[in-house]
């Protein structure tokens, strides 16, 4: 270990400035991706090679190569798990040069290997790879030659190793074989997704070549912030091969103006043979903060941190830096304990939703998809994504662009609803696995908290599982000792170890939904609602401190359908078409809520839309009740922002990206101003919820508006709200509000106005079956070549525009009569054809 010296940035920016214009990023260790090999695939078994892409995947291999149908398609999942009980090898050629041979460190680096893999470098073994989730990196100076290398990688059946480790145990765990191997879990099939455990070289394969040194890892610590400074150090872990003096250094790319005024004086560092760590202090004058989306700008500072020798720049990184403090406050009250996180010093409210891997074979997902999602979740007010704990961490890109939109990520390690095994190397493994992706991660600024699993604490204490599996006292008293060691000691450590201020959270939710303290202290998962049938207006009552998770089926698009179903399968008796809805009694489930509450309709179209607008109902029934009940209730994350195929599930944006009727709803239920109509005891509560850090005051009008088109001013009222809040601005009596007039045929406008803004609410009293809606007549008239105006005669529910391959600006919206203009932006690839466009409101299926 050598001293941590604090390069002072005078110096810095002298060399910085000069080196950065007069040699651009010249690095002297030099890296090759091998992605485009040629690669080739084969079973093992047999003798042919096919041409195969890296980073891929066995399905997406076969299927490139007409040797299986497109997985997703029809029935097509049922005759493709012969897949998984095969071995697969892969294998390429790389010519390394007698330049290259010269280099002190050759390594190979595998950024993600899927699953069970023994890799040969010609013809030896160099690896034996036994998790998705690690970086492997092999030093192969002493396995490569000059000229042609042989790379060959085989991949062992999951299945058959899985199941012969659990033989290893005198009992079953939940989970069955799928828990012995660290691999994405949904990949054995889970309630929304298909099963295709595939296997293959999921992520990019480099080789690194190096001779002075390398940098393995920076991590970024913020010793202060505050407004007028930011005090700033970067520990790298070096290792070193030709000791010698080296500049570690820091730099902004627009390093005037962010070196201005700060203690400057340059300083090198001796580095002795082996691994050690540096750091570098870099000081950041009013320091512009990281905040989360609806708070203010996401601000990053993209560095580049770097070791100079002599004028040869050796080896550099770059980390896009947020500053910001985090806390997750849980403090006593009278009613149990808060669960909020603070964003520089600010409690936030989470709005947001549950994420989930965009496909079901990672490495085909573009990278503008990660783009998209986070615009997405941002464009609806998200401002926190939770990744769940059976699929992935997530990509690269998926971080870096929520750290670009604001979004705060509430991370999961990769465990859910089932109990892991407990021994040493299962455990050692996975702690290595926690060292690498903690690693990879935490220098994000929207890591938000650390969490060991989904359901699996849940699990034991509530699904009846000791009985299913008919353990004996002691099998039960292993399986939870192994329990409470991974995620109570062995991650926490990992994680405070490499990233101490991190916050970690040792299951989600921390009680089942079942249980009275579910909703009195920690996070909850509220599932009374769909799986235990309750109404959705029970969402009113069960409000815990945080919901991390609660949710509602509905159909995707037809037009997502159709891409994977023969139109003869579009009905609900096709064996195809139930493959596409993963839940046992997930229609049922739909159809006993939509008599509830809707007329049920026949034609599937139809049948579709109204799925939608019924979980858009639920949703937004849950998300006021959440967010009217702040500051006791501090977040609320529905279930489940997206889908990893075209399927019948809780998604609010299906796989092709469509936006669903639920999806528009939150766009409105998570505005950063709300407001919010609550019927209660003959009474009708009208809540301002205020996420802004202003207070507000202003006048609140309510209107009962008739479907036909007349308006009646029914009150009209002073408020005055505090930022950050939700304020009851308006009590009215039920029976005297509505003053005789029919509930089927009206809706209740609340308008209110503050300065110049304007915000309104559309609450109806009456269930959507039962309303007296009339035929709507719609007017459109273009603004420009994106934009349009929709307006209609009378009251029109739930106005659903479909226009195939352009995304609409708001969907399924109530519109008022009287031809009162509603603007709608499109985007999309096409150029807008209105011809195209058809209008559908709930007037069509009542
Ligand atoms: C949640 C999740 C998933 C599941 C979803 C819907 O609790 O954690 O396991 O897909 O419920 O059932």
């Amino acid at each position: 270990m050598t001293k941590s010296p604090v390069i002072k940035p005078l110096v810095i920016l002298s060399v910085l400035v000069v080196n950065f214009i007069t040699l651009p990023s010249f690095s002297q260790n030099i890296t090759r991706s091998l992605h485009s090999g040629p690669w080739q695939f084969k079973n093992v078994k047999e003798k042919k090679w096919f041409t195969a892409t890296v980073p891929g995947t066995v399905h997406t291999d076969l299927f490139t190569n007409k040797l299986i149908p497109d997985p997703f398609f029809g029935n097509n999942e049922k005759q493709l798990q012969w897949i998984e009980n095969e071995d697969w090898e892969y294998k390429t050629n790389f010519t390394i040069s007698k330049k290259e041979l010269e280099n002190k460190h050759i390594e190979l680096e595998f950024q993600g290997l899927d699953t069970y893999a023994k890799v040969y470098l010609n013809d030896s073994l160099i690896l034996r790879a036994n998790n998705m989730f690690r970086t492997w990196i092999v030093d192969i100076k002493k396995a490569t030659r000059k000229g042609n290398n042989n790379l060959r990688i085989v991949f062992e059946s999951a299945i058959k190793k899985g199941k012969e480790e659990s033989k290893k145990l005198p009992y079953t765990l939940p989970g069955d074989e799928k828990v012995f191997t660290r691999k994405a879990q949904y990949q054995y099939g889970w309630d929304w997704g298909p099963r295709f455990v595939t296997c293959g070289i999921w992520k990019d394969v480099k080789l690194i070549f190096w001779n002075r040194a390398k940098i393995l890892d920076v991590n970024y610590i913020q010793k202060t912030l505050n407004d007028s400074i930011a005090e700033l150090s970067f520990i790298y872990t070096v290792e070193c091969e030709k000791p010698g003096t080296y500049y570690p250094y820091a730099s902004l790319p627009d390093g005037k103006a962010v070196f201005a005024g700060m203690s400057l004086e340059n300083e090198n560092v001796t580095l002795i043979k082996g691994v050690q760590k540096v750091s570098v202090d870099y000081y950041i004058h009013r320091p512009k903060l990281w905040w989360s989306n609806g708070l203010g700008e996401a601000n990053l500072y993209n560095f580049t941190i770097g070791l100079k020798q002599e004028a040869a720049f050796i080896d550099t990184q770059h980390i896009s830096i947020g500053l910001r403090t985090i806390e997750l406050v849980q403090e006593k009250d009278d009613k149990g304990q808060s669960f909020y996180f603070k964003l520089n010093g600010v409690p936030i409210f989470m709005k947001g939703a549950n994420y989930i891997p965009p496909d079901n074979f990672f490495p085909r997902v573009p990278k503008h998809k990660y783009k998209t999602i986070a615009e997405q979740a941002k464009d609806a007010h998200m401002n926190m994504l939770r990744v769940w704990g059976g699929g992935a961490y997530a990509d690269d890109a998926f971080y870096d662009e929520c750290d670009k939109n604001g979004i705060l990520v509430w991370q999961d390690f990769m465990f859910a609803c089932a109990m892991y095994p407990g021994d040493s190397a299962f455990v050692a493994n996975v702690k290595n696995e926690a060292i690498d992706n903690v690693n990879r991660l935490k220098n994000h600024a929207c890591i938000a908290l650390w969490c060991g699993n989904n359901e699996s604490d849940e699990g034991w204490k509530n699904w009846g599982w000791q009985k299913q599996y008919n353990y004996t006292k002691s099998d039960s008293a292993k399986i939870w000792n192994d329990y409470t060691n991974l995620f109570h000691n062995v991650i926490p450590k990992t994680l405070g170890s490499i990233a101490p201020k991190n916050i970690y959270w040792p299951t989600s939710p921390s009680t089942g939904w079942g249980r009275k303290e579910s909703l009195t202290q920690g996070d909850s998962h509220y599932w009374g609602v769909w799986w235990g049938m309750e109404p959705f207006e029970i969402y009113n009552k069960k409000v815990g401190r945080f919901m991390s998770e609660y949710g509602f089926q509905s159909m995707p698009d037809i037009s997502t359908l159709r891409k994977v179903l023969p139109e003869d399968d579009l009905n609900f008796d096709s064996a195809a078409f139930k493959n596409h809805q993963k839940h046992p009694t997930g229609f049922e489930t739909i159809k006993t809520y939509m008599e509830r509450d809707y007329k049920v309709p026949i034609k599937m179209e139809d049948f579709i839309y109204v799925s939608q607008l019924l979980q858009a109902r639920g949703m937004k029934t849950a998300i006021e009740a959440h967010r009217r009940a702040k500051p006791y209730c501090m977040g609320t994350l529905f279930w489940q922002l997206n889908d990893c195929w075209p399927v019948t599930s809780w998604s609010s944006i299906d796989y092709y990206g469509n936006p669903k009727a639920v999806y528009y709803e939150t766009k409105k239920s998570f505005a950063p101003v709300l407001l919010s109509v609550e019927e209660k005891n003959d009474s009708v509560y009208i809540y301002l919820i205020n996420d802004q850090q202003k207070d507000l005051e202003g006048t609140i009008t309510l209107a009962i508006q008739l479907f036909s088109g007349p308006g009646y001013i029914a009150g009209n009222e002073q408020f005055k709200t505090k930022a950050n809040s939700s304020t009851v601005i308006g009590k009215y009596a039920k029976q005297k509000l509505l003053s005789g007039f029919d509930p089927a045929t009206f809706s209740l406008q609340a308008n209110i106005t503050c300065n110049k803004d304007f915000y309104t609410a559309n609450y109806i009293f009456e269930k959507p079956k039962n309303l007296k809606l009339l035929k709507p007549n719609f007017h459109i008239k273009m603004i420009d070549a994106n934009t349009f105006e929709l307006s209609s005669d009378v009251f029109a529910k739930d106005v659903y525009l479909n226009l195939p391959g352009s995304i609409v600006s708001d969907n399924y919206f109530d519109l008022q009569g009287g031809h009162q203009p509603k603007q709608i932006r499109i985007s999309g690839d096409q150029k807008t054809d209105l011809s195209k466009l058809t209008i559908r409101s709930l007037f069509d299926v009542n």
